[in-house]
């Protein structure tokens, strides 16, 4: 990977600009700020914002030291084991359940199966997330629903010893015929009618349209694959249960453990601090967690059970197989005059995961006439979930590779098509963009890979055996909003806490938060340490549709300026305060200090205030709900997905927007792809932290390219076995497989977004990689690739 500096020294700069500080303050980058910068000793020392800094991530070394200790590593006494069995049938009922051997052998302390179940009621709640994660529970009634269903848990001693057991089961099913996959003639489509978009008439325009693309491309079922398998630990005392469990939102386990277990929500915590990735797949507690939760209940002691890997792919589901349609219709000129869009997607055989298809589709390009449908199969499978740009993901794979066959067809340039069909506001509700910088993108996307050199014919560039192609793929993420909040804790011993249940999946959030609190207290990033992932602290909606930064740079902020107000007033209204003889309005905040307005130079340390007035610690609140919100809202915002503000609630269409630009290297005897170099612009407004966007958008980049070369669920068309549940034959990409990549910020300031002016980061990385991969094989070779992923044979 290329060294960040260029990027840094953009995205600083482009902020430095829309921030308003100078391009002298640049270079004058605090020291304490950059603290591995040397070179920042040797410049005049002007104090920029932290916001913005690209500052190494706060807990790292706590990480690469094995301190940060992961949930099931919590040490708890007299735990418990609990393994699960998977069923070895798609569809049918399990006949019997013979369990003698188990329970009979060495430490097993019981085994629950659908005959001697744990009670597990079914969650309302993730039903009203539009398919978040299953509402399946586990052992409650002898239906089978897909291929390594859980069908008993075995609880001992040991890992090993349940593990043992659980080889020991007896099944017998009594089979039903199976829908296996997407393309199985039994799977039949139901259509969203609501999740549809409509105007003009597109069928009658593409007709008569001049020129036309109409084709059918494809995803294959893919996972999510943290490297932290999904596992939990829950423990009651009395009538209160702790899980610590791997989370990307403590407030919906919370929920989903009091629905299953008929609890009051009060009385359940959700610990989740540290978290090995989730990429969505931890936006919800999966069936595991409730079995956890109520065999511990049962047995009066702590259960862990931690999914194997082979059982991450069946014990929840990942990206589904998708199926669409596009057709687009253009004049001679290049202007669409019709998009006809249709999808599908495979789902649980009785729950509904949609995959919404047309979501970029639908936003990207003006044209008079759109028409979509989408549709979801119900097939034997695991409930499908969501994984990193759920819908946009797909949506952008066969809108940006159908553009390119258009701009093939027309002879014209992708980059001239797109700006062709500019859409100067959102075409599908006409309402103004809050910003896109997707111009900007383009160009200088365009500018670092070199687009404008390379010869536009397909199959015209080559070096030796090897082929090479360019191309090129835009897409969108709609910037979600929900309100949270967040509390400071003032510290006798000048420690700064920033106390907030969200969470920290890898992605940066302990980092920044402590650099928007930095910026408005006016003291050292380091002073301040963040708090994450606890359902005892202050109420947060879920890391997930790349909102959290915002939702939680905003509340942190706002409790941040509370704590400036209550620190004069409280220096100015306590008899013990060494200021109380000044008034409020003679007191400033600055610096870290309550200063008199007429004589800054001398303040009042926060930490010797406290000592004055004999307070240990001093809490303020912020955050960011409407003033108007009701304790029931504000309950709903961290509990459920009630609260959850899409891209077009406000007056403005607010989404992040990328150009992706790859160069590949096609091995003309072979038929291998290799990726040779990837640069992708970005527009997610302001940066927080350079060095931790670029890692996300890294990390999207290669993401992408997993999706488009290698990974691919394969499913056994006998039985719907996950045939390749593990790492070593569901492929992803390896070092060796990751080209040199640049990340390019474009974006502006977005106030119109969010209060910080920030949009998404996390999820607008892996949008648009597919096609532009795609589109650059087609260019290299020729050919056409409209099934993901791109492997070889299909280029034979
Ligand atoms: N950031 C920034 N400037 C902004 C916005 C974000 O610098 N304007 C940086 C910050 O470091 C922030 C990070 O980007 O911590 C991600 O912020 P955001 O886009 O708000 O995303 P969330 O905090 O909501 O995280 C969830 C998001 C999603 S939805 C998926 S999927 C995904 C992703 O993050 N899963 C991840 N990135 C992941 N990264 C890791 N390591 N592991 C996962 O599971
Ligand atoms: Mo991201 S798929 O919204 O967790």
């Amino acid at each position: 990977m290329t060294p960040t500096n260029d990027l840094d020294r953009r995205t600083i700069m482009k902020l430095g600009a829309g921030a308003g500080a100078g391009a002298a303050a640049v270079a004058g980058m605090n020291v304490d700020l950059l603290v591995s910068d040397a070179s920042a000793n040797t410049v005049p020392q002007v104090k920029l914002p932290a916001l913005g800094a690209p500052l190494s991530r706060a807990e790292g070394p706590l990480k690469v030291s094995g301190q940060a200790r992961y949930a099931i590593e919590q040490p708890l006494k007299n735990m418990a084991y609990g393994v699960t069995v998977q069923s070895t049938r798609p569809a049918g009922r399990i006949a019997s359940i013979d369990t003698t051997a188990a329970k009979a052998s060495p430490g097993v302390i019981d085994v629950y199966t659908a005959q001697n179940t744990l009670k597990l009621n079914k969650p309302t709640f993730y039903g009203a997330g539009g398919g978040a994660t299953e509402v399946f529970t586990p052992l409650q009634d002898d239906v089978v629903r897909f291929n390594g269903m859980h069908i008993a848990l075995v609880v001992a001693e040991s890992f090993e010893q349940a593990t043992e057991a659980a080889g020991l089961l007896k099944v017998v099913y009594a089979d039903a015929p199976a829908i296996i996959d997407l393309d199985d003639p039994k799977a039949m489509p139901q259509a969203m009618d609501p999740m549809g978009a409509k105007w003009g008439d597109a069928p009658t325009a593409l007709a008569n349209a001049a020129v036309k693309v109409e084709a059918t491309y494809t995803t294959a079922r893919e996972y999510n694959v943290p490297l932290e398998p999904h596992a939990c630990i829950a423990s009651w005392e009395g009538d209160r249960i702790t899980v610590w469990e791997p989370s990307q939102w403590v407030g919906g386990a919370r929920s989903v453990v009091s629905e299953w277990l008929d609890m009051p929500i009060e009385n359940v915590r959700i610990i989740s601090p540290y978290v090995g990735g989730g990429f969505g797949s931890k936006i919800g507690a999966h069936p595991h967690v409730g079995l956890a939760c109520a065999a511990s209940r049962k047995l009066g002691r702590p259960v862990k059970v931690s999914l194997t890997r082979p059982q991450t792919f069946t014990g929840l589901g990942g990206r589904p197989a998708t199926r669409q349609n596009v057709a687009i219709g253009a004049g001679k000129d290049g202007k669409i005059v019709s998009i006809v869009h249709e999808s599908w997607n495979e789902t649980a055989i009785d729950e509904v995961h949609v995959e919404a298809c047309n979501n970029v589709t639908k936003i990207m390009y003006a044209t008079p006439n759109f028409a979509s449908r989408v549709n979801v199969m119900p097939v034997h499978t695991v409930m499908p979930g969501w994984k990193r740009g759920p819908g946009e993901n797909p949506s952008a794979w066969a809108l940006e590779s159908a553009m390119d066959e258009l701009a093939h067809i027309l002879d014209m340039d992708p980059i001239t098509l797109r700006l062709a069909n500019w859409a100067d506001v959102d075409p599908s509700n006409q309402m103004p963009w809050s910003t896109r910088q997707l111009r900007e993108a383009y160009a200088a996307g365009a500018e670092a890979i070199g687009w404008w050199q390379r010869d536009r014919r397909p199959r015209s560039m080559r070096e030796g055996r090897e082929l090479i192609g360019y191309g090129m793929a835009a897409g969108a993420y709609p910037m979600i909003r929900t309100a949270s909040e967040a509390k400071i804790v003032f510290h006798a011993s000048g420690l700064i806490e920033v106390l907030s249940s969200g969470t920290d999946i890898g992605t940066g959030t302990y980092t920044i938060l402590a650099q928007a609190v930095a910026d408005v207290l006016d003291v050292p990033v380091d002073t301040i340490k963040v708090r994450l992932g606890d359902t005892v602290l202050p109420r947060s909606a879920l890391a997930g549709g790349s909102q959290q930064a915002n939702n939680l740079g905003g509340a942190v902020t706002c409790a941040a300026r509370n704590a400036r107000d209550a620190l004069v007033i409280l220096a100015a209204n306590d008899p013990r305060s060494p200021l109380a003889s000044a008034k409020v309005g003679d007191l400033i905040y600055a610096k870290g200090a309550i200063r008199l307005t007429r004589r800054p130079g001398k303040g009042l340390e926060i930490t010797d205030l406290l000592k004055a007035v004999g307070k240990a610690t001093l809490e303020i609140e912020g955050n960011t709900f409407a003033s108007g919100a009701t304790e029931e809202m504000k309950k709903a915002a961290d509990r459920s997905f009630a609260q959850l503000k899409g891209a077009t609630e406000g007056s403005v269409s607010a989404h992040a927007w990328c150009a992706q630009f790859v160069e590949v290297r096609v091995d003309e005897d072979f038929g291998t792809i290799r990726v040779k170099r990837m640069v992708s612009a970005f527009d997610s407004g302001r940066i927080f932290n350079p060095k931790l966007a670029e890692s996300q958008w890294f990390g999207g980049m290669v993401m992408g390219l997993g999706q488009t070369l290698l990974e691919e669920g394969l499913i056994d068309q006998r039985d719907g076995r996950t045939v390749n549940a593990n790492f070593a034959d569901y492929a992803l990409p390896v070092n060796a497989d990751v080209p040199e990549m640049q990340a390019i910020s474009v974006g502006i300031p977005d106030e119109k977004a969010t209060a910080l002016g920030g949009k998404g980061v996390g999820e607008i990385g892996v949008v648009g990689v597919a096609p532009a991969i795609g589109n650059a094989v087609f260019h290299a070779t020729g050919k056409r690739i409209r099934t993901l992923p791109i492997t070889l044979e299909k280029l034979a």
